[in-house]
């Protein structure tokens, strides 16, 4: 610890500033747990930017293995592809669901968790259970189908949209960079699906064509390398109505046009316990996609 009465050395000014940085991360969960964003540039104005969530739902444990791949590919291989970090901007949040996540791995836990874990026994969802979906509390046609006034529903919008205190930390760091984002990417699991906004409305966006081209062009690349199939559509369209979403929230309320959901492996044979042995292929494969949306910006 310091005090001002003295002058300090360059390791101790390194070292108060990892403190007080620790200390104090301006995202937290409810547990206080720290909610990380990665920044990724090589610097210079007036670049594109690409934000990515994971870990959304706690169970979707491929989600967070696959976006911190992601960071690592971008960062340490960087010479090996260094348009991809030239080109554009990367505003990166591997596991914005902590809590749930954590509690997915604790031995008095629940390995299938979805939601967040805050309790519901205050009035809100009048119910004594725990956590709201956060993938239905963001706020564009909040609360507009397939989402649950029920606490003990693992599709429980929350009281209100953005009635988390997670949900309302990715808002505001979005909104923040939301002049220079151009494309919104959340990844999940399971099913294989690219989709495309909406999930509160069967009615496409007035751009899906140009949504859909462009996915079609990624699936080409990611299915070429072990030939994954995976299917291409509107949430709505080709899974089910599902509003409050990350995916509607960035294009509708955040004005980011190329918004997308991405249902990583696998196909219901392991589901949400995908084994670790499809860690590396699933993320290889998807790297092809993502490599194929961030050159659309370039
Ligand atoms: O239901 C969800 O939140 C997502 N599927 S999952 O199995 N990972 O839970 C799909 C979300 C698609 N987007 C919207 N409905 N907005
Ligand atoms: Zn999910």
């Amino acid at each position: 610890s310091v005090d001002w009465n003295t002058y300090y050395d360059f390791n101790d000014i390194s070292a108060f500033c990892n403190e007080i940085a620790a200390a104090h991360p301006n995202m937290r969960s409810y547990e206080s747990r720290a909610i990380p964003m990665v920044k990724i540039s090589t610097g210079g104005s007036g670049k594109k930017a690409i934000v990515v969530d994971g870990g959304i739902h706690a169970r979707e444990w491929i989600s967070p293995a696959f976006v911190t791949w992601l960071i690592n590919e971008l960062v340490e291989k960087y010479a090996a592809h260094p348009q991809y970090v030239d080109n554009v901007d990367w505003y990166i949040m591997p596991v914005i669901n902590p809590d749930g996540y954590q509690f997915t791995f604790a031995l008095t836990g629940d390995r299938l968790w979805r939601k967040n874990r805050r309790p519901n026994n205050d009035g809100i969802g009048g119910s004594s259970c725990m956590g709201t979906d956060m993938n239905r509390n963001f706020g564009f046609h909040w609360n507009e189908g397939g989402s649950s006034a029920n606490g003990c529903s693992d599709t429980f919008h929350g009281g209100a949209a953005f009635s988390e205190v997670e949900t309302q930390h990715v808002r505001d760091a979005v909104l923040a960079v939301a002049g220079q984002a151009e494309m919104y990417l959340t990844f999940h699991a399971y099913g294989q699906y690219w989709l495309t906004p909406w999930g509160y409305t069967a009615t496409l966006p007035s751009d899906y064509t140009q949504l859909y081209n462009l996915a079609v062009s990624a699936c080409n690349k990611l299915t070429a390398v072990y030939g994954t199939r995976y299917t291409i559509g509107s949430s709505t369209n080709v899974l089910y109505v599902a509003s409050g979403g990350s995916d509607d929230w960035a294009k509708g309320g955040a004005g980011i046009p190329f918004s997308y959901t991405v249902e990583m492996r696998d196909e219901g044979l392991y589901g949400f316990e995908l084994p670790a042995r499809q860690i590396l292929p699933n993320n290889l494969e998807v790297w092809e996609g993502v490599k194929v949306m961030a050159e659309s910006l370039f």
